[in-house]
């Protein structure tokens, strides 16, 4: 089947590509010139993928799927969080996002962090589910690693010494906040709660 992933971030695309890509016929909203960007007034990661998902739904049938994430750090009372591609000023800079964490997390001692993702499943606009993923990790002191995006060269998962950016697509797709939100979905899907 087709889904369309209501997003504009082309990473997301590539991960969600990447780990269920066997499965669905996957597009993105980029695909379709003519769609409004949806606003995300939430507060939170659901209220968030809720709007974009039955937004972009409701303008078009079949399966939509949206995302919602970020990244939460315990020592900034779980900031970012929903304003995750923003935290440096300007909205998808992920540079001056990560100059920004590394700035406020300078001579902080307890690190601990996750990253967490809400995935919402619509239909001809109407919600079919709710699915989220979360990794636990803490905060490096400086960028290491050159792959995924965002914060992924400051999280260095639990259990690991290396960050996101550093182990990879294959690693990070296995443990990833969205690779468990998404296995979710697949198991909600073969259990036929949703078809
Ligand atoms: P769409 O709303 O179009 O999907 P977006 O990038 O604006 O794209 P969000 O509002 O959900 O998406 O913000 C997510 C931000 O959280 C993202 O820009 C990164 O800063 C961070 N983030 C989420 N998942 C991440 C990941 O896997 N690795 C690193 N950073 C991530």
């Amino acid at each position: 089947p087709r889904l369309i992933l209501a997003t504009r971030n082309a990473h997301k695309t590539e991960e969600i590509r990447q780990i269920l890509g066997h499965r669905f016929e996957i597009t993105d909203v980029r695909s379709f010139p003519g769609l409004p960007e949806i606003e995300e007034t939430g507060s939170t990661f659901v209220e968030n993928a809720r709007l974009k998902a039955l937004g972009i739904s409701s303008l078009m049938g079949g399966w939509v799927l949206a995302d919602d994430s970020g990244l939460e750090v315990d020592a900034l009372d779980g900031a970012p969080g929903v304003w995750s591609s923003s935290f440096g000023g300007e909205e998808g800079n992920h540079a001056k996002n990560n100059q920004r964490l590394i700035e406020e997390m300078s001579g902080v001692d307890g690190r601990t962090a996750r990253f967490q993702c809400t995935l919402v499943l619509a239909k001809d606009g109407k919600e079919q589910g709710v699915f989220s993923g979360s990794v636990e990790g803490t905060i490096g002191r400086e960028l290491s690693g050159s792959g995924g995006f965002g914060y992924d060269p400051l999280f260095i998962p639990a259990g690991h010494t290396q960050t996101l950016a550093q182990l990879g697509p294959t690693i990070k797709n296995t443990l990833s906040h969205r690779a468990r939100a998404l296995k979710a979905m697949v198991d909600a899907i073969e259990n036929q709660s949703i078809n």
